[in-house]
């Protein structure tokens, strides 16, 4: 038979995977009643589409191994903040804003970190904004606060990092750093484009217009 130890971590993961895909689900849900009632309300699209996943094992040990912590439950708990992620892709910039702000007002979600990678983009022209949210989710011992991973970006900035993602994890690419360096400068050009499209935006559509009354 297995070990105790074993199994009781095997039952403490089952748990946690549960919580995480709770705490998940309910800012999908968020989420998907903002991005309705906005269209209602301003007849526009705040969110072109959503992602959501949870880290597989594979890429949880992965992800321990490159930052050397221990290949342990607790040090998943304590340092991984992207178990559970939502990858949120808004058409223009100052959609990005609008949905932060709009999720800032939900009392039972905390933010409890934020990193902008849009006022600060990192060093290889990497942009997005990574809220990491703070969710309660009711378990039989009391409310438990679980973290769930937000990356908000435009479609242009989305563009660029899926692009960037499978050049980093292709293997045998020729000229590999050579393409990077190609794409950290084509991140310039995806800043001017959203900046431009977004003026665009502003004017179609007045930003200070009242919403429909209900
Ligand atoms: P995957 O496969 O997408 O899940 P921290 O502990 O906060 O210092 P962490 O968790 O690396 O470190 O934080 P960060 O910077 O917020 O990055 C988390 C996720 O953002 C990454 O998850 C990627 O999804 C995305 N990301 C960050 N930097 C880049 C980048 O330069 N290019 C691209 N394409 N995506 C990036 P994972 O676990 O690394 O990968």
């Amino acid at each position: 038979p297995a070990p105790p130890e074993l199994l009781q971590a095997v039952d403490q993961l089952k748990a946690y995977s549960l919580r995480y895909e709770v705490a998940m689900k309910l800012v999908l849900d968020k989420l998907d009643y903002i991005s309705r009632e906005y269209e209602l309300r301003y007849g526009y699209a705040l969110i072109d589409s959503k992602q959501s996943r949870i880290k597989s094992p594979e890429s949880i040990v992965g992800k321990l191994k490159r930052k050397h912590l221990p290949l342990t439950l607790n040090a998943v708990f304590t340092n991984l903040h992207d178990v559970a992620g939502i990858r949120l892709i808004v058409r223009f910039l100052s959609d990005v804003k609008t949905v932060e702000d709009l999720l800032a007002t939900q009392a039972d979600i905390k933010v409890l970190k934020v990193k902008d990678y849009i006022h600060h983009p990192k060093p290889n022209g990497y942009q997005s904004l990574h809220l990491i949210l703070g969710v309660p989710v009711y378990t039989v011992d009391g409310p438990n606060i679980i973290e769930v991973e937000l990356q908000i970006r435009t479609i242009a900035m989305n563009f660029w990092a899926s692009l960037e993602h499978e050049l980093n994890y292709k293997k045998n690419v020729p000229d590999q750093a050579a393409l990077q360096r190609s794409l950290t400068k084509k991140a310039q050009l995806i800043t001017e484009l959203d900046q431009e499209m977004d003026d665009i935006k502003q004017r179609m559509y007045d930003p200070n217009r009242p919403p429909k009354k209900l």
